[in-house]
């Protein structure tokens, strides 16, 4: 187990090459080493009599099975993960030492595990809910964690308020209902009674808290860092992911169903994209503001319920990070890595900011109780690529084998090693702010805006977002039952957008508010959607198609728009092979059975000229679902008379073809366009 090498993109999958193991092919053995004679019969006295208690391979087997769950997370519990690399564009140097930042040759092995926060690991993926973003980067100088959400605020300002939020999104105690969702009394209890929150609800309710896909989110490290240089100056920083496909979302009804027609949405949508290396990137984004401008803002820089408009603090791309492997297994990698925003790299250093001051407690805790002490950073996916020495031994499950007889500092039996590096050397030092307070339980008047940026959200939301929020709120409160919390809720909102509040207040039963208000006119344009980048690559478009079709010009069409880009997937009413009017062949990938019109992007109806009753009727349910989903649906051939039959025709996003390459080149175009939000639902 050697952990003395230098760093290179490959350095973690060498170090992890090492604890792999493949039992294809191989005897069966115990865990000793036995070779095992018979694994389908436990050893009893007689053949029809008690088993032994001498039966070793039965008990270990047995005794290991029993053994074989840990404790979830306590927050992000459902989760998937990848391997990959980051690379910067152009030395940081300027801003930051860190050394994974300095030289846009190195690629730095990187792990990402993205979750949702509420739900249990068994939970479904396309709940509205924040989404985790955390990213392991294996470093020359040891490891640093971002560990990021996809939503640049939080709900609460304060650490001490976690456990209290955390219980009142969870489950409620006395029936453990509802699993996965925010969308119950304990919940907008809390919010409407920690109103810090309001920013954060904004964003929660919007498009962001119900992704199309892990490749199509921001992330974001959320609280304010400080980049410090080798001369020791420091900058505030931000950090952003930028998914190189863009920003893109589900609508409500179809993130619903999703949650029943395949729970595992997003792990699936990222492991197809690897395994057929569509491998996700995303560009690494800093705000970077200087120490003199702390208090030019009408917020305070520490309070992570606020963020740095872009237009005001523009985002620098600095590198970009590419996911291009798979984990090999799930437990050993995904649920064993132990993310910690407290694991940082001689440049970056913490803030202020009283919600990551106690993150920085409360991650290595929790890794005690989860991976069961103190030895998690000697688990194959923990261990730093960097060598690492220092006097802390023992410990349940202890792995390294620290030879020698001297395990303190100071010493001079060992000449006083391992021993402290300097800061030219490399060692950590903490950036001396200089810090002048009385011991106070208190927070800052400086954080009492609680609602002039979640009006910002507001007003920089487009039609679309706005009544995606507005039918959020008419859910999420629909749900919840006590008049008493509904009304609280609205009354605070109003402080937001009187008029958000009134239109929930109708639809809820509740009174519409009369005071409240907000005079603030700030936009923030990059906080929405509709200005996000709108690519056709990737897109899964179900071909709803039967025999005795137009062999060669669907063929055309199929190859180009895979040329695009485009996945397409054949579906048909049976498996097997589909035959056309000039005998080509096209394999089924799904049948309407196995698959639903919420797992694609778009449809594309084709037809074929021997087509029943039966047939058409699922397909005019894979069109209207999409139609209902503001979707892309393209039709040729037999498929064109369907549109006209549902008089869809002539509706946004909704491409009929007769030429062939005009078909494609506007069908991609609609594709990219992602949703068709002008379209009126039948
Ligand atoms: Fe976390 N959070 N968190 N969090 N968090 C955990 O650590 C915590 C917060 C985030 O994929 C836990 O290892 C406190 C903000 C992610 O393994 C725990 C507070 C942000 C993940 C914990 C916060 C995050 C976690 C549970 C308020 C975005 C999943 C399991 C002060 C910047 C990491 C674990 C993974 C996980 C505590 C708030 C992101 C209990 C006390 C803000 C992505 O330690």
């Amino acid at each position: 187990m050697t952990n003395e090498r230098k760093m290179n993109s490959n350095s973690k999958q060498e170090q992890l090459e090492q604890f792999r193991v493949n039992d294809q092919g191989k005897k069966m053995t115990t865990n000793q080493g036995l070779k095992v004679s018979e694994d389908e019969f436990s050893l009893k006295a007689g053949e029809r009599g008690p088993t032994l208690m001498e039966d070793f391979h039965f008990r270990e087997k047995m005794t290991h099975f029993d053994h074989e769950r840990i404790p979830e997370r306590i927050v992000h519990a459902r989760g998937f993960a990848a391997h990959g690399e980051f690379q910067v564009y152009e030395s940081m140097k300027e801003f930051t030492k860190a050394k994974f930042l300095q030289d846009p040759t190195v690629k730095t092995p990187v792990f990402v595990r993205f979750s949702t926060v509420a739900g249990s690991r068994g939970s479904a993926e396309t709940v509205r809910d924040v989404r985790g973003f955390s990213t392991k980067f294996y470093t020359e100088e040891g490891n640093y964690d971002l560990v990021g959400n996809n939503i640049p605020v939080f709900f609460i300002q304060d650490a001490i308020k976690f456990p209290d939020l955390i219980h009142a999104v969870k489950p409620e105690p006395h029936n453990e209902m509802p699993q996965a969702a925010s969308a119950h009394d304990t919940f907008w209890d809390f919010v409407a009674n920690n109103q810090e929150s309001a920013h954060m609800i904004m964003w929660h309710l919007s498009d962001r808290a119900i992704p199309r896909s892990f490749r199509m989110m921001e992330g974001f490290g959320v609280h304010t860092f400080r980049f410090v240089n080798d001369q020791g100056k420091a900058h505030f920083v931000k950090l952003h992911w930028k998914p190189v496909l863009g920003v893109h979302s589900l609508v409500w009804d179809e993130a619903q169903k999703i949650a029943g027609k395949d729970p595992d949405f997003h792990r699936r949508d990222l492991w197809e994209s690897i395994e057929m290396g569509n491998f996700p990137e995303y560009e690494l984004g800093v705000q970077l503001l200087a120490e003199e401008d702390e208090f030019k803002f009408d917020f305070d820089i520490l309070d992570p319920t606020k963020i740095w408009p872009e237009e005001d603090v523009p985002v620098k791309i600095i590198g970009k990070m590419t996911l291009n492997r798979n984990v090999d297994n799930v437990f050993a990698e995904t649920e064993q890595v132990a993310f910690h925003p407290g694991h940082v790299v001689p440049g970056i250093d913490f803030s202020n900011d009283p919600l990551l001051q106690g993150r920085l407690f409360s991650y290595t805790d929790t890794q005690l109780i989860r991976l069961g002490g103190p030895n998690f950073h000697e688990l194959p996916i923990n261990r730093p690529v960097c060598p690492f020495h220092n006097n802390q031994r023992d410990g349940y499950s202890r792995q390294t084998i620290n030879v020698g007889q001297v395990s303190y500092h100071n010493n001079s039996l060992a000449a006083n090693t391992p021993s402290p590096a300097t800061e030219a050397e490399g060692g950590y030092v903490h950036y001396q702010e200089k810090i002048d307070g009385r011991k106070v339980r208190a927070r800052s008047e400086s954080f009492k805006d609680h609602f002039s940026q979640a009006t910002m959200f507001w007003n920089s939301m487009s039609q679309p977002e706005k009544e995606h929020i507005i039918q959020a709120f008419n859910f999420e409160l629909g749900k919840v039952k006590s008049k008493l919390v509904q009304q609280q809720v609205v009354d605070m909102f109003a402080n937001v957008n009187l008029e958000l509040a009134r239109t929930v207040a109708v639809a809820i039963g509740a009174v519409p508010p009369n005071a409240g208000g907000s005079d603030i006119t700030k936009s923030s344009p990059a906080v929405s959607q509709e200005n996000t980048k709108k690519l056709p690559n990737t897109r899964k478009v179900g071909i709803i198609i039967g025999d005795d079709f137009n062999g060669a010009e669907v063929m055309t069409i199929l190859a180009a728009l895979q040329a695009e880009g485009v996945q397409p997937e054949i579906v048909s009413e049976k498996l097997g092979k589909l035959k056309a009017l000039d005998g080509t062949e096209l394999e089924v990938n799904h049948t309407f059975l196995t698959v639903d019109p919420v797992l694609f992007d778009a449809i594309y109806a084709v037809g074929g000229t021997a087509e029943s009753k039966k047939f058409y009727k699922d397909a005019a349910y894979f069109i209207h679902e999409a139609f209902n989903h503001y979707k892309p649906i393209g039709a040729t051939h037999e498929g064109k008379q369907w549109l006209e039959m549902e008089k869809m025709t002539n509706s946004p996003g909704v491409v009929v073809g007769e030429d062939v390459n005009e078909f494609v080149s506007a069908f991609v175009e609609a594709i990219a366009a992602h949703r068709h939000w002008s379209r009126q639902i039948v």
